[in-house]
């Protein structure tokens, strides 16, 4: 076994290599002909059946796509700065972007979570992890923006994470790092063993949204790569894919791919809860911030929290069960009827299904081989359902049609493999241009998937677009899964590195869209709800502009008084109560960028007068035919010079007098 495994091992470089190399196979160029273009054209005027939600990787964003078009729609910020709309930028903002180590401006987001009722999608909120700086976000859905952010302590690498249960009672984070955790987090590397832990984070989601980490289990230490909750009859387990299960901390590419074998994590979190209830959680010390945006006052605010309640599984019995899994997985899906639980080994050479039902009977008559630091370990034979033979090579991640039948992404291979769940038979398989990561099916992850297309998620682009220097647009490409064989019908490129998506049918989020903030429920301590409510004031060295902003004019647009080192905050209102009609905001000099106000909405954008002089400002967003005339100017006079503060709109001095004052 030890000789195969180093042979699929090599394979997978080797493999990996090939696929990065070889040539443009024929057959995709007829893709967009007859047939396909019809089943990708969204004529013009027309909208997209489903809104796909898609990770942007390392430049942590989401991108809201339309399918079947593949058309870009809008880049939601969420875990970095968004110069475009003064995300991190304003004001308002910077507090969402806080954590235990202060204001962070990046994050690698890799996975998509959208909130389902009983399994189905429900168009409320997309969940999404901050990989690095240990975070998890809600979108809401209303208006595609980022509405919270949670730390996460005790995590290093928030990256199996996030995922929901049925009724997004919780969202669940796994760490991929083990770490020292508690007053304990001096220690050698080599005391990985002793002293690094997993663990995973149960975080209660309340009817608003509002996310709360209920508890965290404490595991042995291992990386934990994908999960997804149990459904149906699994509903109440969670099933996570661990990986290191050999406890290595360095060279991980040898040394935590030596066992045939790595786990499924089973998780009863219904016990667990039973546990909490029953008082038996440790309260923990720990520093993570919580974010939240609040929607009348348009303004975050970052609230440090300092303790956590964990649950330790080694004394509070059957709430972890281990089950061998071959080898180094990474995806660990449950199929729509939840009754199996598919591990992709990405350096197996088959896939194993399992049997929650299977599951359930080796728990009950501890059908164990044994235990991993003090974990039982089920056999493998018994929780197996059994295994797809051949399938490909790499297996990643699976999806489901709904229909009984599985799509399962295979990196090494570069292609998509689909077979059927009950024979375990391979059906069909397409090539991914190139080596495919994530695969989604709308609906893939649900009780009810809506099926029709699988979309690939691939790491390679190479020759499938115009090249645009040394980096290449990231590739994603869509088939038809509505028939027997998958067709291959569009490639449309996305931002950043696309890891996971979620398509969700357009009906279930265009009706609760918001349109417009309404100005009378504007409760902004900042905000000019009319332009008779413009003003300047001073408070010490600091100056505030309450200003309005409305086709074609900015309120004020003169401003004198300023002296230079003040700080000048310009909370801008957006006066406007019509649909898609923002104004931008810039001013010279300002070591920032632009803010974009929404219509009802207050922003702020701080700026420091550091020179003397007259200092342009004006709108950014083309908004009516007069756009280029709303501007304005502040005027900053050195320290000593004695302008008085005044503000105007409209007004015409008498300049005969001449001198300058
Ligand atoms: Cu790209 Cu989900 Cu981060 Cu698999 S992960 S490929
Ligand atoms: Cu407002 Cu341009």
């Amino acid at each position: 076994m030890k000789t195969i495994n180093r042979v699929l091992f090599g394979m997978l470089a080797v493999a990996a290599a090939f696929s990065a190399q070889r040539c443009k196979p024929s057959g995709p160029e007829q893709a967009l002909t007859g047939d396909a273009a019809s089943k990708v054209y969204v004529a013009p005027g027309k909208y997209d059946e489903f809104y796909n939600v898609v990770s942007g990787g390392f430049n942590g964003q989401i991108g809201i796509y339309g399918l079947p078009s593949g058309r870009l729609f809008k880049i939601i910020p969420v875990f970095s700065t968004f110069p475009e709309n003064g995300y991190g930028y304003s004001e308002e903002s910077k507090p969402m972007l806080n954590t235990s180590h202060g204001f962070v401006p990046w994050d690698d987001l890799h996975h998509i979570a959208l909130s389902t009722t009983q399994g189905e999608h429900d168009g409320r909120w997309a969940f999404a992890n901050g990989n690095n700086t240990p975070r998890v976000a809600r979108i809401d859905l209303r208006t595609f923006k980022t509405a919270e952010i949670l730390e996460l302590p005790n995590s290093g690498g928030n990256h199996s994470s996030p995922f929901i249960t049925e009724n997004t009672e919780y969202v669940v984070a796994g760490t991929r790092f083990s770490v020292p955790m508690g007053d304990n987090t001096d220690v050698p590397i080599s005391s990985y063993k002793k002293n690094f832990r997993g663990t995973v984070s149960f975080i209660k989601v309340d009817t608003s949204g509002r996310m709360n980490i209920a508890f965290q289990l404490v595991t042995p230490g291992v990386n934990f790569d994908l999960a997804r909750a149990g459904k149906g009859p699994s509903h109440g387990w969670f099933f996570f894919s661990c990986y290191n299960t050999e406890q290595a901390y360095t060279l991980l590419e040898v040394n935590a791919s030596q066992k045939d074998k790595d786990f499924i994590m089973a998780v009863n979190w219904k016990k667990a809860e039973e546990y909490l209830k029953a008082g038996k959680g440790k309260t923990v010390k720990a520093e993570y911030a919580h974010n939240t945006l609040d929607e009348s006052t348009h303004t975050a605010t970052s609230e440090i929290l300092r303790e956590v309640l964990q649950l330790d599984p080694l004394e509070l019995k059957d709430i972890i069960y281990f089950i061998p899994c071959p080898k180094s997985p990474h995806g660990c899906d449950v199929d729509p009827t939840g009754e199996y639980i598919i591990g992709s080994g990405k350096l197996a050479a088959l896939i194993p299904v399992f049997s929650f039902a299977k599951v359930q009977e080796a728990i009950a008559k501890q059908d164990f081989e044994g235990d991993f630091a003090g974990i039982p370990v089920i056999k493998y034979e018994s929780a197996l359902y059994g295994e797809v033979q051949k399938p490909g090579l790499g297996p990643l991640h699976t999806e489901f049609d709904g229909k009984g039948n599985a799509y399962t992404s295979m990196f090494v291979s570069s292609e998509i493999v689909k077979w059927n769940i009950k024979d375990l038979a391979v059906i069909d398989r397409v090539p991914t241009y190139y080596s495919i990561g994530h695969l989604s099916v709308p609906g893939g992850p649900t009780r009810k998937p809506h099926g029709k297309y699988v979309v690939a998620y691939n790491k390679i682009t190479k020759d499938r677009y115009l090249p645009t220097g040394p980096e290449l647009t990231q590739s994603a490409q869509l088939y038809d899964i509505s028939g027997e064989k998958m067709k291959l019908i569009l490639d449309f490129p996305t931002t950043g590195e696309p890891h996971y998506a979620e398509a969700i049918p357009a009906g279930l989020i265009t009706p609760r869209s918001v349109k417009i903030f309404k100005l009378e429920e504007n409760k902004h301590p900042y905000a000019a709800l009319g332009e008779a409510k413009t003003k300047v004031e001073r408070k010490g060295n600091e100056v505030h502009v309450y200003m309005t902003a409305i086709r074609s004019h900015l309120t004020p647009d003169n401003i004198e008084g300023i002296k230079q080192g003040d700080d000048v905050y310009f909370h801008v209102t957006n006066l406007e109560q019509d649909w898609d009609v923002p104004h931008g905001f810039a001013v010279k000099g300002a070591l920032n960028a632009e803010i974009l106000i929404m219509p009802g909405e207050t922003q702020t954008l701080k700026w420091k007068a550091d020179k003397v002089g007259i200092f342009p400002y004006y709108c950014t967003d083309f908004c009516s035919a007069l756009h280029q005339e709303m501007q304005g100017y502040a005027r900053v006079s050195a320290p000593g010079n004695n302008v008085p503060l005044k503000y105007s709109t409209g007004k015409i001095e008498d300049q005969t007098s001449g001198a300058a004052q």
